[in-house]
């Protein structure tokens, strides 16, 4: 066991899904809170996290917030398990890829998602459908036929699960051929499985 992390989340399907399979990935011990909607905007959670969002987590004694970060905090922690590649090279592809998913797809996908599915006002699947739709597809097709993002697996794939997973759920990815395959070989890993990342995917 590499160490114990405390994760605040919602459910299984929100952003806590990517600390949960970063740190599994990594061998953690999770201690898992689950946080009632609302609970999340009230004390003493915000004391936590003032912008009153999930995940939060608790490390070496530190309160860390935004999932993305939380991941790469993780990750640098143990350069070992290389889930942020050393080379330059692929190292501009990582943070290329990063950033697509967890920045300009990940809020887009996250609310189209929530507006189908009634959470959010409904205008805003109109709103995003094309944008967002032309974008995800976009990367869906730059996945790579064999292996990971970057070669090996590292935390662009964890990233990019996130909202390729709820882009097939949303409809705006057909779950056929390379992205399939690609997807297939990442809910095949141990980790994957352990931080339950694709139970909500019913393919
Ligand atoms: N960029 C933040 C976004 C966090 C976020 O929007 N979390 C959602 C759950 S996945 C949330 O807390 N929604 C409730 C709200 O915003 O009131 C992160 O990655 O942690």
């Amino acid at each position: 066991m590499t160490g114990k992390i405390k994760l605040w989340s919602f459910a299984d399907v929100d952003r806590s899904g990517k600390v949960r399979w970063t740190a599994c990935e990594l061998g953690y011990e999770i201690e898992e809170i689950k946080v009632n909607l609302g609970e999340h905007a009230s004390d003493p959670y915000r004391q936590m996290n003032p912008y009153e969002q999930i995940p939060t987590a608790e490390l070496d004694g530190k309160i860390l917030i935004e999932s993305t970060a939380i991941c790469l905090s993780l990750a640098e922690r143990h350069p070992e398990a290389a889930l942020i590649p050393s080379d330059q090279a692929v190292r501009d592809h990582f943070w290329q890829s990063i950033n697509l998913s967890a920045s300009s797809l990940e809020i887009p996908a996250v609310q189209y998602y929530l507006s189908r599915a009634g959470f959010m006002d409904e205008t805003w699947t109109g709103l995003l459908e094309g944008p967002l739709g032309k974008r995800i597809n976009v990367f869906a097709s730059d996945l790579p036929d064999t292996g990971y993002i970057c070669g090996d697996f590292t935390l662009a794939d964890i990233c990019a699960a996130y909202v390729l997973r709820l882009g097939v759920q949303a409809k705006l990815l057909p779950f056929e051929g390379k992205l399939e395959t690609y997807m297939r070989r990442l809910m095949a890993r141990p980790a994957s499985r352990a931080a339950r990342i694709f139970d909500s995917l019913e393919v």
